[in-house]
């Protein structure tokens, strides 16, 4: 059978089911990454699952989220994360040493190989031509524990890239581009594999912007072939060992084509609040600007800074613009620190911040009151950067720069000569801010501060399902809205009884308080409900104020998992219209629903309130449903343990 890259990979890692559209698979998982943020439920969840050991190639625990130190918590969670990384056997990246996603390409990512991460963005690995996928913490720490990854098989889509990109116009402006065409929600359910002859002039780090913000269309996945330039990519990173060229079968299926003539792209721009609001930036010209901020796993490579400093170097900051920098690695702070790029920026005025994730998870750098921020990002959500009515712009590098020197967006095209950035053929390797596992965890303590609480377990499910639509939102509600993050309640990751509180703070900020008073009740949404992130606390939080379902008209892949995992039923409407139907406060009833949820089967609900009967469906598979009825994976695991 003539194949594609994402069908190759699927097939050597097969465990079972079958490689069709819409089909459960289980896969093997060769290696997997989590961050900070997500990492102390993940070891919590590992810890639960009674391993010793991880089983996988290599397992590595990031810190790059919680830095911003502003009481003992975060620092609590680092020293968990070491202790339980050494007893444990992954390997451990510091704090300082950079983000999850860019080092891991830097320095771990293999062509051909699977990798999921606790951290939406994971796919950016896809750069490198591995299958490289996101998932909630508790999904990471079954295949730390060597468990399968299941996924629904996506529909393979080639995007199909021709010509070449006109100066000024580069890697952000075509996944931009993408989301202009396809929305936030385009590609759930799908895995988007890069090709076309367009692919052999975009290098690693630029692969990795596009397959990075392919998580903003809410793909499963995002991947290129490896090729020469990803050999060359390795071999910069004194990893050539770990190259092999991967690409699709001549004449091999994909479900659908999409075709972009890079040629035709002009520099694009995403606007307030979602990252598919992208329109040219010459449409926007001239809106005056407060803050710049170049950073992320999106846009914090090595070409990325040395094109900012290349076009700021012997010119200043404009007086109304705060502008910053957080490198995306060690690697790139190390390398522009010697090469004389960081001191270029340091005397254009430009602030620099520590390689991790700071800003673009609002740690820090809040905007002003109202304030325009354009940032080198990928998520502009309302309130993500600390400032709920700040409007977030989302660019490349060149249109950042651009910004920082007039005071307002400008097409970068208006700059002159674009510059042109070589990737060095060795790049600065010093992998000591990585702590490899040790021969044997046995002796080691696990080090718990206070901020590190017990795991909750979900009660198993009850007969019948009785409570109220505690809240009804609308489309493309994100994580963000559901369980917020920044610098006050990001540290409180490890302490679901204190971050359960701020659940729909941004929407409702009574709404903890009503669920905890009701006994818990369900919640209506609209299409694309928990778009965004993985974190896996906007199911765990819900469910510990005691939510049994949620009931949309669709759901984003991640947050659709992490609910089953947690014993939360992810139901969708028979009738979509019925969401009109259905008002906030409505007395619903699902009677039997044990008995109910079958596969396939729809489930009838009383509306008590309007004493009506309106129908829901779900897409579980009869494993799902098990660990749903348990009240979740780890009592599943627990039950099928005995
Ligand atoms: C994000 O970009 O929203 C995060 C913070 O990286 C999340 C993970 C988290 O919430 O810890 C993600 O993308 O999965
Ligand atoms: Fe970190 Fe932002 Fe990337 Fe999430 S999107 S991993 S917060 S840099």
């Amino acid at each position: 059978m003539k194949m594609n890259i994402a069908q190759k990979i699927i097939l050597k890692h097969l465990l079972s089911g079958e490689m069709k559209t819409g089909k459960e698979v289980a896969i093997s998982i060769d290696q997997t990454l989590t961050q900070d943020a997500t990492g102390t439920m993940a070891f919590l969840q590992f810890e639960a699952l009674g391993i010793p050991r991880v089983k996988t190639k290599l397992s590595i625990s990031y810190i790059d989220h919680n830095t911003l130190q502003t009481g003992f918590e975060n620092a609590d969670d680092h020293r968990f994360l070491q202790s339980a990384a050494t007893k444990y056997g992954a390997y451990f990246s510091r704090p300082g040493n950079g983000i999850c996603h860019q080092v891991h390409l830097e320095r771990f990512g293999v062509p051909g190989a699977t990798l999921i991460g606790s951290d939406s963005h994971t796919p950016t690995g896809g750069a490198l031509g591995m299958l490289a996928i996101g998932a909630g913490g508790l999904d990471v720490a079954v295949a730390m524990a060597g468990g399968p990854f299941y996924l629904t098989m996506p529909k393979i889509v080639l995007v199909n890239l021709t010509g070449k990109l006109k100066p000024w116009v580069v890697a952000k402006d075509i996944i931009l581009e993408l989301l202009r065409r396809l929305t936030v929600k385009g590609g759930v359910g799908k895995i988007f594999e890069f090709g076309g002859t367009g692919v052999a002039g975009l290098t690693v780090p630029e692969r990795a912007t596009i397959t990075n913000m392919g998580a903003e269309l809410g793909a499963t996945t995002s991947l290129f072939p490896s090729d020469a330039e990803t050999r060359r990519f390795l071999k910069s990173q004194d990893r050539e060992k770990s190259w092999r060229a991967l690409k699709s079968d001549p004449g091999c299926h994909y479900d659908s084509v999409i075709d972009i003539d890079l040629g035709a792209l002009e520099p694009m721009i995403a606007k307030p609040h979602q990252p598919d609001q992208v329109v040219t930036v010459r449409k926007i010209e001239g809106l005056k600007v407060d803050q710049v901020l170049v950073g992320s796993c999106t846009n914090s490579s090595y070409k990325d800074l040395m094109t900012l400093a290349a076009i700021l170097k012997g010119k200043k900051v404009h007086p109304l613009i705060s502008a910053g920098v957080a490198p995306g690695s060690r690697q790139v702070l190390e390398m522009l620190g010697r090469n004389g790029a960081l001191a270029d920026l340091i005397a254009a005025g430009v602030r620099i911040f520590e390689s991790a994730c700071g800003a673009c998870i609002g740690m820090g750098q809040a905007p002003a009151s109202g304030a325009v921020t354009l940032r080198t990002f990928n998520r502009n959500f309302q309130g993500r950067s600390g400032t709920a009515d700040a409007q977030i712009y989302l660019a490349s590098p060149e249109v950042a720069a651009a910004a920082i020197l007039t005071g307002q967006i400008t097409d970068p095209r208006k700059l002159g000569k674009a510059p042109k950035i070589a990737l060095p053929k060795k790049m600065v390797i010093d992998d000591g801010m990585i702590i490899p596992p040790t021969r044997s965890g046995q002796k080691i303590q696990i080090v718990r501060g206070a901020n590190i609480k017990p795991l909750p377990l979900a009660s198993k499910m009850p007969t019948d399902l009785k409570g109220q639509i505690l809240l009804k939102v609308s489309d493309n509600i994100t994580t963000d809205h559901i369980m917020p993050a920044g610098a006050k309640i990001l540290p409180l990751r490890s302490n679901l009884p204190a971050i359960s509180q701020y659940v729909f703070a941004p929407i409702d900020p009574t709404f903890a308080e009503r669920a905890k008073n009701a006994g818990g009740g369900f919640i209506l949404s609209g299409e694309n409900y928990g778009q965004g992130s993985s974190r896996e606390h906007a199911a765990l939080a819900p469910m510990y104020l005691g939510i049994k379902a949620v009931v949309a008209k669709s759901f984003a892949r991640i947050h659709m998992a992490n609910l089953i995992n947690f014993g939360i039923l992810p139901l969708t409407l028979a009738n979509p219209q019925d969401y009109a139907r259905l008002k906030q406060n409505d007395e619903l009833e699902f009677s039997d629903i044990r008995g109910q949820l079958q596969p396939g089967a729809e489930i009838v609900v009383r509306n008590i309130t309007r004493k009506k009967n309106f129908a829901v469906r779900h897409a579980l598979t009869q494993r799902q449903i098990m660990v749903v009825l348990a009240g979740g994976t780890l009592n599943y695991f627990k039950y099928n343990k005995k």
